[in-house]
């Protein structure tokens, strides 16, 4: 019997425009419109191969090397869109093998360790979608497959791109409009960097679907968030990213973090993602900017402590200078790396 098989990768995305919000939590569809940059393809990705044949009995996943269940609704959901565009190629095309009748078989890795604290959802779903969308030779528009995508996980569709991605919230109610689309390649802007500082590799207290289930339900803030505050920033970041304009690029996603994790304590009971080691991280983000009087670094906070920090790579040694010579204070810090590798910077 045949097996088909086909593989790709996808990248984990890392919002500057925060998505924090759902007004259809069975299609996915937000609140508001988001920006994510793409981390390099090669650093942080999942490789996931699909695999399809008449003689299989059920679809598996294995994911990081464990059998997970595939039947969980958001995976079925994706599943279920991906055999039904399938079975329009087949219904015109007698030929092709009738592959929307056959099981699946998934193995899905992370190249990235669980305790980096990433979420591995988006670049998950992303892959999956993308791998069996190969599988069954449906036309490859990235857009089309990231509606797909997002009813996975809502921030997966903006990992079907490389680079800077908008994910457009959309009008519809079937959800038909919104879906990711490349505001930038990486390549366009290619000196962009990002560091990610592990604050702590324990779990998340609240999962990020129920955390924004309860931000909608019981902030006041977050109405005002998504009417007069995130629209404009919306377009204001596509521009500093379209004119590669880092100070405002920067400004906006500091400010766009601090807004977010604002309505998670405004939600009712409070959700706390950032803790006093995050803060201490925000506080020297803004101490070293002021330092240089120019904006050369930014920080982000998704749903937990660690920091994503943006940096331009013409800033790397000033700013990794600073971050060595703070880390030599703390009690027990070992640096991973000899001192000529570091430059002399401790
Ligand atoms: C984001 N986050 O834009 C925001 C910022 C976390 C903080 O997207 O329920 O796993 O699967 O659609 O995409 C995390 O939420 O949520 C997230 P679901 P998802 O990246």
């Amino acid at each position: 019997m045949t097996v088909y098989t086909a593989s790709t990768t996808a990248p984990v995305n890392i919002a500057t425009l925060k998505y924090w919000g759902k007004r259809d939590a069975n299609l996915n569809l937000p609140t508001n419109s988001s920006i994510s940059v793409t981390l390099a393809q090669d650093d942080l990705r999942t490789l996931t191969s699909a695999a399809t044949s008449e003689s299989f009995e059920k679809d598996t996943l294995w994911l990081n090397g464990k059998e997970e269940s595939l039947t969980n609704k958001r995976t079925q959901d994706c599943l279920q869109d991906l055999r039904g565009l399938r079975n329009q190629l087949e219904s015109q095309d007698a030929s092709l093998p009738k592959m929307s009748q056959w099981r699946l078989h998934i193995v899905s890795e992370n190249n990235f360790p669980t305790a980096a604290g990433l979420a591995s959802s988006a670049a998950g779903f992303a892959a999956l979608v993308v791998a069996v969308a190969k599988l069954y030779k449906l036309p490859q528009d990235m857009s089309e497959l990231s509606r797909i995508a997002r009813k996975g996980s809502g921030s997966a569709c903006r990992s079907l791109f490389g680079g800077y991605v908008a994910w457009e919230m959309g009008e519809a109610e079937d959800g038909l409009d919104s879906m990711a689309v490349q505001v930038l390649p990486q390549e366009a802007w290619p000196e962009m960097k990002a560091a990610i500082l592990v604050v702590s590799d324990v779990k998340k207290d609240t999962p990020s679907t129920q955390g924004m289930q309860l931000t909608v339900a019981t902030s006041d803030l977050f109405k005002e968030r998504i009417t007069s505050i995130v629209p404009k920033r919306f377009v204001e970041m596509k521009e500093a990213i379209e004119n590669r304009d880092f100070p405002r690029f920067a400004e906006m996603t500091m400010k766009d973090s601090n807004s977010f994790h604002a309505t998670c304590l405004d939600s009712y009971p409070p959700i706390f993602y950032i803790n006093d080691t995050s803060k201490k991280v925000i506080r020297l983000v803004h101490s070293i900017n002021a330092f240089f009087n120019e904006t050369i670094v930014a920080y982000t906070f998704d749903a937990g402590p660690n920091a994503v920090l943006y940096y331009l790579e013409k800033n790397e040694e000033k700013l990794f200078a600073f971050l060595y010579k703070l880390l030599h204070q703390v009690k027990g810090w070992e640096p991973k790396y000899n001192k000529e590798q570091l430059n002399g910077f401790i």
